[in-house]
């Protein structure tokens, strides 16, 4: 069975796209909802390789009777969900959780490194492997507070030394094993640096392009993967054509293409 990486990886190129819709859609008549977010599902999936959810739209959907099926539509449109849970508690929860949304059927999800790994993300790694599951890790946000946490310097346990966080944690997560880090696109420099440190071995994921100021072609050459495209593309007027239009910006850079 194939892993994660290598699903979302076979996708992407099968289908010339690095696009991750964050489908964060929030209305308040929860039919409604559910609908739109099937519908922009639906008017984009051929320029997009994945979905991405987040915890505002699975709150009110519920997990088993709104969300899943959000899901499973993206599965049947031939491609995977990633759940944005952001997983930050000590480990038996954060297994639990992630077992939840496994069993709802996504096929990643999102975790803080901040909890460290014995009792925090290993057994979350352990879970999610046993499954074919992947687990993608944030490494430096795209908000100006991240600054405050993923920026400071700190003493890096394992060499003594003193490291941005952001590059000790994306040394770690060469060490876990994960399928991906995320890196805001607000901060090209940051994804460099850490693209620097992991190579091709994780794929970087990055969002904050479109209304949080970060650009396409500057995050792509800098050594994102993946982006992942939110209000510029649910909030448009046409959200087909705002998909099209991101993905022909990458197309070429990244697939080279010439056309
Ligand atoms: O700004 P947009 O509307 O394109 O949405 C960006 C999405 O990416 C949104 O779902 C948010 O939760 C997620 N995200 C960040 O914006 C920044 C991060 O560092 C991590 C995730």
């Amino acid at each position: 069975m194939r892993s994660f990486k290598e699903n979302i990886e076979a996708y992407s190129r099968e289908k010339e796209t690095n696009i991750i819709l964050a489908l964060d859609l929030f209305l308040t008549d929860k039919k409604a909802q559910l609908e739109k977010s099937m519908a922009i599902l639906e008017s984009v999936h051929d320029n997009i390789c994945a979905v991405k959810l987040n915890r505002q739209v699975v709150l009110p959907l519920g997990l088993y009777s709104g969300a899943d099926r959000i899901v499973a539509h993206a599965h049947r449109l031939n491609m995977p969900a990633i759940m944005d849970a952001k997983i930050n508690d000590v480990g038996h929860t954060n297994t639990a959780i992630a077992a939840c949304y496994f069993d709802a059927g996504f096929d990643a999800v999102i975790a803080s490194p901040f909890v460290g790994w014995e009792d925090g993300l290993q057994p979350v790694f352990e879970l999610a492997r046993g499954q074919s599951k992947g687990v993608l890790v944030l490494c430096y946000m795209s908000h100006k507070g991240a600054a405050e946490g993923y920026g400071q310097t700190v003493l890096d346990s394992k060499t003594g030394k003193l490291k941005a966080q952001y590059e000790v944690f994306a040394d770690r997560a060469l060490t876990w094993g994960a399928d991906g880090l995320i890196v805001g696109a607000t901060y090209p420099d940051k994804i460099s640096r850490i693209h620097e440190i992991v190579k091709d071995e994780i794929p970087i994921y990055s969002p904050g392009v479109g209304v949080q100021g970060g650009d396409v072609e500057i995050a792509v050459k800098a050594g994102a993967r993946y982006l992942i495209v939110g209000r510029s593309i649910y909030s448009a007027d046409d959200p087909g054509e705002a998909s099209r239009r991101f993905r022909e910006r990458v197309r070429k850079l990244m697939f080279k293409l010439n056309s």
